[in-house]
């Protein structure tokens, strides 16, 4: 039986690869950071079939235990500090787990299991200001703490690929989302506020720059991606997005409008959600990805919108009848 281990389980990608990895037949192993909460909702309805191991992105020494104990066919590495807004409060964690964990997870495989194929998260945040549509070669120019760390862990995996060390891989992927992402990116934020708002559960919602454009893809076409990457003939970096962009204002506009509500009735701005160097416009040309690995998105932005919504409304619900 294959194995595969992921970083991050708990997270939105991290959890549709936990299915899509049971789906293909391997024994799927996480690494799950030690919580004062429960930190497993997104993989409850698959906990029993997973093997999960505490550890942490800082702690070379569990890596290592874990990746020794296991010798996985893949690992992916979706662990991160992942909220651009937070690193800039706090840079030196995220530099750490985004950066130095990549090399600590480098390093555990050279020694420990050295046929692993590596798939490393990386993000369209390393264009920064680059203007779209951004591809492979694209440069980059990081305008947060986040992408600054996103950034070395890019060229440590690149490094210990071209240095014929491991089969090392990079996914550039644009902003992915779903009903699991977390509640504090801009996306679920208003997705979260406009149900609660039609049921009466919330009044306001309070927001930053409308004005930047993001290429808003599902998180389980994202992990499909990355599935295709870890399985291909040839480790390399790989963009992975829709090739289409939306303003948050946009967004914003059809959650309410499917709503049969007005958003400028409702929305606040207050500057403590705006960045001190903003990324104005992200969308990823994945020509390569396509034609080479033959990906092809399950979702349209609309369909995506649709089950955000559709998830937040039956939420909003429940807290309601609760209530
Ligand atoms: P997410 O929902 O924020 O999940 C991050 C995961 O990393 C969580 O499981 C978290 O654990 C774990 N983690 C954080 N710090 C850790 C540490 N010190 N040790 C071990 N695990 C740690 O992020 P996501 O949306 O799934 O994204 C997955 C990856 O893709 C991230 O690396 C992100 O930077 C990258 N990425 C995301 C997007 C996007 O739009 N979603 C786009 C490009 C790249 P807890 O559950 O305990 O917090
Ligand atoms: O949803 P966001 O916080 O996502 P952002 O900054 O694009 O980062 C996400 O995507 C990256 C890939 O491109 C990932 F690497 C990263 O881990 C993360 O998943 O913000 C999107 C946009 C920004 O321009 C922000 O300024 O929305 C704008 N925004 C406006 N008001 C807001 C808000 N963002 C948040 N989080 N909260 C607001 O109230």
């Amino acid at each position: 039986m294959k194995k595969a281990c992921i970083t991050g389980i708990t997270g939105q990608t991290g959890s549709y690869l936990a299915e899509l990895f049971l789906e293909k037949g391997y024994e799927t192993h996480g690494l799950v950071r030690r919580s004062s909460s429960f930190n497993t909702g997104r993989i409850d309805h698959i906990y029993n079939d997973l093997h999960l191991t505490y550890g942490d992105l800082s702690d070379y020494g569990s890596i290592c235990n874990w990746i020794g104990a296991v010798k996985p066919d893949i690992l992916i590495n979706c662990g991160a500090q992942s909220h651009v807004r937070v690193s800039f409060d706090i840079p030196e964690y995220t530099m750490d787990i985004g950066a130095t964990g990549v090399i600590r997870c480098l390093e555990a495989l050279s020694k420990f299991s050295p046929e692993t194929h590596f798939v490393q998260c990386s993000t369209s945040e390393l264009w920064g200001s680059s203007p779209p549509p951004q591809n492979e070669q694209t440069p980059f120019h990081p305008r947060s703490p986040y992408a600054a760390a996103k950034i070395a862990g890019f060229w440590s995996t690149v490094n210990y690929r071209e240095s014929g060390k491991l089969f090392a891989a990079n996914s550039i992927s644009t902003n992915h989302e779903s009903g699991r992402r977390g509640e504090t990116f801009v996306t679920r934020k208003i997705t979260r506020a406009a149900t609660r708002i039609k049921l009466g559960l919330q009044d306001k919602l309070v927001l930053g720059n409308l004005e930047a454009k993001r290429d808003w893809n599902h998180a389980s076409d994202v992990a499909g991606a990355i599935y295709l990457m870890a399985t291909a003939p040839e480790a390399d970096d790989w963009v992975v997005g829709s090739g289409e962009m939306h303003s948050v204002r946009d967004f914003l506009q059809l959650v309410f409008n499917k709503l049969d509500l007005n958003w400028q009735d409702y929305v606040e701005f207050d500057p403590k959600y705006l960045r001190p160097s903003e990324v104005p416009a992200l969308c990823g040309d994945s020509t390569k990805l396509r034609t080479k690995l033959g990906w092809k998105p399950k979702y349209t932005f609309e369909q995506l919108v649709d089950e955000m919504i559709a998830n937040d409304f039956k939420l909003a619900e429940k807290e309601k009848i609760l209530k």
